[in-house]
């Protein structure tokens, strides 16, 4: 398997992550690239021209990065990441989608943020921005159901807040969303996080 991606985006994190829970780390060859840079390998590939994509052994492109990550979970021997049914799956799955809903606002502030004087819209900023602290809201009242094994919706809200510290520095979550901000601590401390630390 090859997995296009690059070294500072979260959902090629948690593609990372979820490969090294699985201990599938060592089938994937990975192919650092910019999805932003012009005639990058990734588009020709995936049309959306974005990172993660991973070409399976078999040639097929598969993306987006929760599509990515249940293909990991669908061999291998280690315990599963996507609950198989039932409310502990549909948790997961609520769980993943709101950190990358967290982490769509954030990139989009980010990007807007970026742009040239006259052309920036602070409302459309502002908007990003109380979406992010909504989803933040979310997780800290659902801090508690973070807990036990593994999953795909905890390794995705753990990369969406390693992104606010890693892109917002300046802006702390952790002083009003304390459940949340423990459980960032202790999950931080497994090896799939320690070997994946995010840098440009
Ligand atoms: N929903 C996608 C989002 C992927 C995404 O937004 N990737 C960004 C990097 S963090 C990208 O490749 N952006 C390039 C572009 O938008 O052209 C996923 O879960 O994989």
């Amino acid at each position: 398997m090859k997995l296009y991606y690059t070294t500072n985006s979260p959902f090629a994190r948690k593609v990372l992550m979820a490969a090294i829970e699985r201990k599938l780390n060592g089938s994937i060859e990975r192919i650092i690239l910019s999805p932003w840079a012009e005639g990058n390998p990734v588009a020709e590939v995936n049309p959306a021209g974005k990172v993660p994509t991973l070409v399976t052994d078999d040639g097929l492109a598969l993306y987006d990065s929760p599509v990515i990550c249940e293909y990991l979970d669908s061999f291998g021997s280690q315990p599963r990441l996507f609950p198989p049914n039932g409310a502990m799956r549909w948790l997961a799955l609520r769980q993943n989608a709101l950190a990358d809903a967290m982490l769509d606002a954030m990139i989009a502030r980010r990007l807007e943020s970026r742009r040239p004087d006259g052309e920036r819209s602070k409302g459309w900023m502002e908007r990003q921005l109380t979406s992010v602290n909504r989803c933040l809201g979310a997780m800290e009242s659902e801090a508690e159901k973070l807990s036990g094994a593994v999953t795909i919706g905890q390794i995705a809200i753990f990369c969406a807040l390693a992104h606010l510290d890693f892109r917002f520095a300046d802006e702390p979550w952790k002083p009003q969303h304390p459940k949340l901000a423990k459980w960032f601590k202790d999950f931080s401390a497994r090896d799939s996080a320690q070997s994946t630390i995010p840098h440009d």
